[in-house]
Formats: C-alpha cells, sequence, structure tokens
C-alpha cells in the first residue's frame, strides 16, 4: 500500500484529493495544525480514513518528524496562506508559511526520505502582471502581491531541489479552481453563498470589488487527479493545468443570480456599478472600494497544451456546470438552515 502525506488537509483542495487517493488505494496521512478547535469540515466523511498527523509549515523538527516516523511515497503539498488580501496584511507570515514553509519540507525530505516523490501548489498566481497570453510553462513571473511573491520563491525552491539533490520534486501551476468546499472569502463561493441567503431573505445584497477581473476557472474536483499524475510520470516536470477560458467576476456573478432563479442587468460604471433584478428593481450587488487590492491580476489564462499533449488533460466540467453546481449546493444549505 502506497503512503501519502498531504499538507493542507483541511482546505479544499486537500479535501478532495484525499478522496482520490483513498479511491486509488493509498494509506492517506492528512497534516494539520494545531487548533484551539477542530476544524474537519470539509474531511468529517473521511475521519477515520484518513491518518490525522500534527505538524506546521513553521516548524522544521516537526516536519523532520513526521516524515522520518511515515517514510512516505508521496508529499502532496497543499498547505499555505492561500488568500490574496491577507497577503498584504500579513506579508511576513505568508512568505513563511508559504514560501519558507516549502524550504522547510523539502530539507526534512532531503535528510529523512529523499526519494519520497514531492508535490508543491504553485499558482497562476504568479504570473501576476501578465507577459503573455495565454500562461504556459514558459511564460515568465510578474507577481503581483506578497502571496504571489512567496509562491514564485516555493516554484523556484522545488526546481532548486530537484536539480541540486535529485529529488522528485514537481509544481503544478494551478489556476483558479473552486467548488462547493472552497471557502467563503474567495469570489466564486463568496457570490454562491449570497446567492443563496438573498434567495432566503437572510441577506440584503451582495458587496463586490473589481467585476473586471478575469480568471480562468475550473473544478478543484477534476484538478487533484493532474496532481497525482504529475507524480506518476517518468521524470519530474512542472505543467500549468486550466480550462483555456476566461470569464470576469461579473460573469460568473450574473449566471449564479441566473441559476437561483434572479434576472439580474447591471447599471452605472465601475464604482458606481450595481446588479439590479429587472423584474422586481432590488439592488442585488454593488461595487464597493474596499475589496479592490493595491495591485491587481486582472487577466488569467492558461495555455494547458502540455498538460493535455503529456498527461491527457481535459476538465470534465464546463464554467456553467461548476457555476450551477456551487450555487445548487449552498442553496440546499440555506434551505436545511431556514425551515
Ligand atoms: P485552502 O482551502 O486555503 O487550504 C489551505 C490549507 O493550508 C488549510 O488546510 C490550512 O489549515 C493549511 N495551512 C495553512 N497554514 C498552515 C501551516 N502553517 N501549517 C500547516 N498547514 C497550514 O487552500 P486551497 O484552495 O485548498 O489550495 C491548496 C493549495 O493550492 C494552496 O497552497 C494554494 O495556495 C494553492 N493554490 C490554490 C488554487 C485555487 O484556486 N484553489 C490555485 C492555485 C494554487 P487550516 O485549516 O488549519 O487553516
Ligand atoms: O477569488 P479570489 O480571491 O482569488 P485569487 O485572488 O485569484 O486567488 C485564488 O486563485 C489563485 C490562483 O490564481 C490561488 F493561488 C489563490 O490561493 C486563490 O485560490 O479573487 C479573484 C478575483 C480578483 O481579481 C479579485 O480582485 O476576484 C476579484 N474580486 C472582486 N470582488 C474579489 C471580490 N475577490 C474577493 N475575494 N472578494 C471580492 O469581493
Amino acid at each position: 500500500m502506497k503512503k501519502a502525506l498531504v499538507t493542507g488537509i483541511t482546505g479544499q483542495d486537500g479535501s478532495y484529493l484525499a478522496d482520490f487517493l483513498l479511491e486509488k488505494g493509498y494509506k492517506v496521512y492528512g497534516m494539520v495544525r494545531r487548533n484551539s478547535t477542530e476544524n474537519f469540515e470539509r474531511v468529517e466523511h473521511l475521519r477515520y480514513s484518513i491518518q490525522f498527523v500534527q505538524a506546521d509549515l513553521l516548524d522544521q523538527m516537526s516536519l523532520m518528524k513526521l516524515i522520518r516516523e511515515i517514510q512516505p511515497d508521496e508529499v502532496y503539498n497543499l498547505a499555505a496562506q492561500s488568500f490574496v488580501p491577507t497577503s498584504w496584511d500579513q506579508p511576513v507570515y505568508t512568505g513563511e508559511a508559504t514560501g519558507i514553509g516549502v524550504t522547510r519540507m523539502l530539507e526534512a525530505i532531503r535528510y529523512e526520505k529523499p526519494d519520497t516523490k514531492f508535490y508543491q501548489a504553485s499558482s497562476s498566481e504568479m504570473f501576476g502582471k501578465v507577459q503573455e497570453m495565454p500562461q504556459s510553462e514558459k511564460t515568465p513571473f510578474y507577481p503581483r502581491s506578497p502571496y504571489g511573491v512567496a509562491k514564485v520563491y516555493a516554484h523556484f525552491i522545488t526546481v532548486n531541489y530537484r536539480e541540486s539533490y535529485d529529488i522528485f520534486a514537481v509544481s503544478g501551476i494551478l489556476f483558479n479552481h473552486e467548488s462547493p468546499r472552497r471557502g467563503k472569502e474567495f469570489v466564486t463561493r463568496k457570490i454562491t453563498d449570497a446567492v443563496a441567503r438573498i434567495k432566503y431573505g437572510l441577506q440584503d445584497k451582495l458587496e463586490l470589488g473589481n467585476l473586471d477581473a478575469k480568471r480562468d476557472w475550473g473544478y478543484a474536483g477534476d484538478y487533484v487527479k493532474m496532481m497525482w499524475l504529475m507524480l506518476q510520470q517518468e521524470k519530474p516536470e512542472d505543467f500549468v493545468i486550466g480550462t483555456g477560458k476566461a470569464h470576469s467576476v461579473r460573469d460568473f456573478a450574473t449566471i449564479s443570480f441566473n441559476a437561483a432563479g434572479f434576472d439580474i442587468q447591471w447599471e452605472g460604471e465601475e464604482m458606481n456599478e450595481r446588479g439590479i433584478d429587472v423584474r422586481t428593481g432590488k439592488t442585488l450587488v454593488v461595487v464597493s472600494e474596499k475589496f479592490f487590492r493595491p495591485a491587481e491580476v486582472h487577466h488569467l489564462l492558461a495555455n494547458p497544451q502540455k498538460a493535455k499533449d503529456k498527461l491527457g488533460w481535459e476538465p470534465e466540467l464546463s464554467f456553467e456546470q461548476l457555476v450551477q453546481m456551487m450555487v445548487e449546493a449552498d442553496l440546499k444549505r440555506y434551505e436545511k438552515i431556514s425551515k
């Protein structure tokens, strides 16, 4: 039985990857950091199938001990301070967890089990102020946030350990991927959660920032399989994973409200733009300055050709299906609460 250690197991991707690896017959170890209360909502259904182990990316010795004791065949490093706006408020912490934390894990592997295969969760946020359209493995990075900068460091330290110590270490440069398990501070889930709350009369309207930002959004459940596939290749290589289609935040909001039976129309410009329900004349969306960022990443679009050719990558869920799935899940959740 192969052993996999997954960091970030309590996060969106960790929970989907654990589902996938268990189905493949792996023994899964999920790394959790110490919290005053348990935070197992996304992995509740796997509580007795995963072995939870405690360590922290900020603590070198805890990682050494983990690798020594588990002797994993594969490590998936999904843990990070992953919310871009927080990285402006806590840039040093973000650098420690999202950047240097990766070096700590690689050092633990180098000393305790150098034949472990290592997956690093790199990000399209590294492309930032994009240098070409669409973005591939060859596109130069230009990060626009402390989070993006930390991910670039993490990316290159992974390349460096591969080249210096011959560790099977790869980065998946993943574009935004979403699901009903997405954190509610990220824009997609913020929208679908608000749509459901408005539908059940629990919220009046939704405040958003830059409606013109465009992302290449895919479904998290499709993406975790690619993480695993990257570690099953003959030689370690980095891959871009995305759908090759981008949509704006405004598009995401429009489709979400439509999916819940609202008919939204956009009026006004930039800071004064509003989303109005055509049938009732009620304002559903307002733009608020507080959600704008000091430096925006305006448009991300993947060129996933390498993954298509070498990994057989083809996303199963379309953008519209993804939005529908997220809205339905949130409607169901609030239907239960409102009864
Ligand atoms: P997420 O839901 O925010 O989960 C982050 C996980 O990291 C949580 O389990 C969190 O634990 C853990 N964590 C944070 N700091 C830690 C520390 N110091 N030590 C140990 N664990 C720590 O993120 P996600 O969306 O699943 O993303 C997974 C990874 O992919 C992240 O590295 C993210 O930056 C990267 N990524 C995500 C996307 C995307 O669109 N989702 C795209 C590209 C790259 P707690 O539950 O205790 O907070
Ligand atoms: O959903 P977001 O917060 O995701 P962002 O910043 O693209 O980061 C996510 O994807 C990265 C991959 O590229 C990951 F590495 C990272 O960990 C994370 O998962 O924001 C998306 C866009 C931004 O342009 C933002 O300005 O939506 C815009 N936006 C507009 N109004 C908003 C809002 N974002 C948030 N979070 N909240 C708003 O009200």
